[in-house]
């Protein structure tokens, strides 16, 4: 693992010709906001550079700038693939984990082109030349925007840029309210909004732009599906691709319902189960329980201490019914 330094990756940018930028499945907002904040950046500084998504982005980032410019690999698997055998550098971003990507990690890792990861997640894989890696970081924007601060300077943010990293912030934060929110973030929001950065408006954007069918499935969740499990500072809600269909479900649909139930007083765990495409995708979400140990023990996935991801290839109710056994293991921290 070299360590970073500012002279060494601002010299590994300036001999690259071909750059990629890459992040994880399921992109939200502090993913595709760091990627195209840096996308943006780069540009202006006359580079070659893709932005690379696994699979396609929710319709409520799309209004991102440049976000038509993104390839998607599901979509477009040849394509990407040229893309990267071509490319001589690599950005990985807000994940840390291959396999999180699947066939586009092997495609990745198998390039012989240089590799920065800038990311805040925790326990980062080791198979990358340049580490810019803060788990305290509240987003993967905040690092690209001391990156671009530690390569160049704050002046040369323009409006898109800043926009994009603002978003990811104002998303992975919940709106400046979650843990590792702190003066840093404030300070640096400012910079952002004096770059240009139309907060109220990527706010409006990004929350008040819902579908009617968006509301109700939210209001459907929270009264038929949201289950306290007896005695435990637990709740979860699980929902099946058929009930999805009714809500006219698309990507994004589901973002954020997981913390809901973390709204109630005694409640530091909260699940979102949701069956897609076959598979169940897991959130989890907490006050002060560690979910990513949690999801890294029991569903293969990872995240952060107050919110972890994972996905199960058993039933919808195989998957619950494994949570709640699990969570008997953990009546010292979780019982009321
Ligand atoms: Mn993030």
């Amino acid at each position: 693992m070299k360590k970073t330094s500012f002279t060494v990756l601002k010299k590994t940018i300036s001999k690259a010709t071909n750059i990629i930028i890459v992040t994880h499945i399921n992109p939200d907002g502090d993913a595709m906001g760091s990627s195209l904040g840096l996308y943006q950046y780069l540009k202006n500084k006359k580079k070659k550079v893709q932005v690379v998504v696994p699979n396609a982005f929710p319709d409520f980032l799309a209004w991102l700038p440049n976000s038509n410019k993104v390839s998607v690999f599901e979509k477009n698997k040849d394509k990407v693939e040229k893309q990267i055998q071509k490319s001589d550098l690599i950005f990985v971003l807000d994940f840390n984990n291959y396999k999180r990507i699947e066939k586009l990690g092997e495609i990745i890792q198998q390039s012989t082109a240089q590799k920065i990861l800038i990311d805040h997640h925790q326990q980062p894989d080791t198979a990358f030349d340049y580490f810019f890696h803060d788990v305290n970081a509240c987003s993967t924007c905040q690092l690209i925007y001391d990156f671009i601060c530690g390569i160049d300077s704050p002046r040369s943010l323009d409006k898109k840029t800043a926009t994009c990293l603002y978003t990811g912030i104002m998303t992975d934060t919940g709106s400046f309210r979650f843990r590792g929110t702190n003066e840093k973030t404030f300070s640096i929001a400012a910079a952002l909004i004096k770059a240009g950065a139309p907060n109220a408006e990527i706010y409006s954007r990004v929350y008040d732009d819902y579908t009617q069918d968006r509301l109700k499935l939210l209001g459907y969740c929270l009264h038929e599906k949201l289950t306290f499990v007896p005695g435990y500072k637990v709740a979860y809600m699980a929902v099946s691709e058929d009930e999805l269909k009714q809500f006219d479900y698309k990507k994004g649909d589901t973002e954020g319902i997981v913390n809901y139930p973390l709204s109630v007083g005694d409640i530091d765990v909260a699940a979102f189960f949701s069956e897609k495409e076959g598979s169940i995708r897991i959130s989890f979400r907490s006050k002060k329980f560690d979910v990513n140990k949690f999801a890294r023990a029991h569903f293969n996935g990872g995240g952060h201490i107050n919110a972890a991801g994972a996905k199960s290839h058993g039933t919808l109710q195989e998957t619950v019914q494994k949570f709640v056994t699990v969570l008997k293991q953990y009546a010292k921290e979780l019982k009321k």
